[in-house]
């Protein structure tokens, strides 16, 4: 018999990833999709796609909330899960400050309405619980680097929200004898994470910037710093802390930190193009140093043209500025290596490779069903 997950946010980023990785180790899965007015499916189409052409598809989903509890209870009940991967969420801190109530009640008490339902449903024994807890618990870092045993100081409703989640996860593994765990997950980025993240927005400014559709990236606090791994190692990390005897709570990180102006920097010179910053806040800019217009081409397809040195890419718009901000963040994953045999296998240099890469090649499609041909881009006056 195979096993069964129900996974929440399975319409996200770690969501998309982690179906896949269970799919392929012969789980049916669950995916808890919310309704939206337009189509969100586009991370998991491809795993629908292939899925049907199999006797039996293992792969569904059912319309639900968070917010709901009736149907949680009601799919939960009828899905009996194995494993249940609480992965739904409001996810962006910045946003978390003009949502405040919303994201404490998705983000805090949705997992408590999870937690419950297990319960209710008389499902402890059987039911196994991820809980997507997150390094933003840290926030005002009281140790570096941040470990299991490092103390929370969360700095926004989005971490205050998931604070909540963590001790009810621990609350109802203590109380109630349940298998449930907390992935304390340093940031993880991809092709495709969220538009609006930092990282993936820097890599399709720069695929939009070179192709002649955009002329600056304006972003926020250039000196924060994070430990940024890629999603696809962090959900088999997810999967392992289901496997184990005991359950326990895991910090998963690379254990590097990278600034925002770093990443900015190997990213531009992915396309060949070196970036110098000057200035002090608000208004530090970043121009063209130089230009590797070979491996621009390479990059691009196009030729660097429409590029000068000199020529400001990069401003600062106080805009993208937190009212409280996490400065730095440093995960120690010793525990999830010694116990989960967990390790990062991607460098931050691969991974802003494939992010990068993967945002051109889109513009590129996009550009070329507009238009049906490249050639206009040679000409990007045109175009821009
Ligand atoms: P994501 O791409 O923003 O995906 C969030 C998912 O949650 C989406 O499927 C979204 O649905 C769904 N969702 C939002 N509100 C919901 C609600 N009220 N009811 C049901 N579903 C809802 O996030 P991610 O990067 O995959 O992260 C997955 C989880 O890990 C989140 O809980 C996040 O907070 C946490 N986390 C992420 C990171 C990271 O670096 N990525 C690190 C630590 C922890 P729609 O598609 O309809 O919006
Ligand atoms: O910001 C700075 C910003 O939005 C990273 C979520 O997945 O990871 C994520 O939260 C840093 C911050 O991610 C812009 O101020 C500068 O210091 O990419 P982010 P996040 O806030 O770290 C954690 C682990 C989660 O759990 C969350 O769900 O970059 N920054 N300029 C900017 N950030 C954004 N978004 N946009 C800017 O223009």
């Amino acid at each position: 018999m195979s096993k069964v997950a129900l996974i929440t946010g399975i319409t996200g980023q770690d969501g998309s990833y982690l179906a896949d990785l269970l799919l392929k180790r012969g789980y049916t899965v669950w995916g808890m999709k919310r309704r939206s007015s337009s189509f969100n499916t586009e991370r998991i189409d491809a795993l629908f796609a292939n899925d049907r052409q199999e006797e039996d598809p293992r792969f569904h989903y059912f319309y639900g909330d968070l917010t709901d509890s009736n149907n949680i209870i009601k799919y939960v009940q009828e899905i009996q899960p194995d494993e249940i991967y609480n992965l739904a969420a409001m996810s962006h801190v910045k946003v978390s400050f003009d949502t405040p109530e919303y994201t404490g009640n998705v983000d805090g008490l949705g997992t408590l309405r999870m937690l419950e339902a297990v319960r209710i449903l008389g499902l402890t024994e059987k039911t196994r619980i991820y809980q997507a807890s997150t390094s933003e618990l840290y926030g005002k870092v009281q140790e570096i680097p941040q470990s299991e045993t490092t103390p929370f100081y969360p700095r926004s409703p989005y971490g205050v929200a998931k604070l909540y989640a963590y001790w009810m996860t621990v609350n109802y593994r203590e109380a109630y004898n349940m298998f449930a765990c907390n992935g304390i997950l340093f940031n993880h980025e991809s092709p495709v994470r969220g538009e609006t993240f930092v990282t993936r927005k820097i890599t399709r400014a720069i695929a939009n910037i070179s192709l002649g559709f955009q002329s600056v990236l304006s972003l926020g606090n250039l000196d924060a710093k994070r430990d940024w791994g890629h999603a696809k190692d962090y959900v088999e990390a997810m999967y392992l802390m289901l496997q184990q005897d005991e359950p326990e709570d895991f910090v998963i990180a690379t254990g590097k930190t990278t600034s925002i102006r770093d990443f900015v920097r190997m990213a531009f010179s992915e396309v060949g193009i070196d970036i110098a910053f000057s200035g002090k806040g608000v208004e530090e800019i970043g121009q063209i140093d130089a230009i590797d217009r070979a491996k621009f081409e390479a990059a691009t397809g196009i030729e660097a043209n429409h590029l000068s040195i000199g020529q400001e890419l990069v401003k600062v718009d106080p805009f993208y500025f937190r009212p409280t901000e996490v400065e730095l963040l440093i995960g120690d994953p010793t525990k999830a290596k010694e116990k989960l045999g967990w390790v990062a296998k991607h460098t931050l240099p691969e991974l802003i490779s494939e992010m990068v890469a993967c945002d051109v090649e889109r513009v590129r499609k996009n550009h070329y069903l507009k238009t049906g041909g490249f050639a206009i881009l040679n000409n990007v006056e045109d175009v821009i």
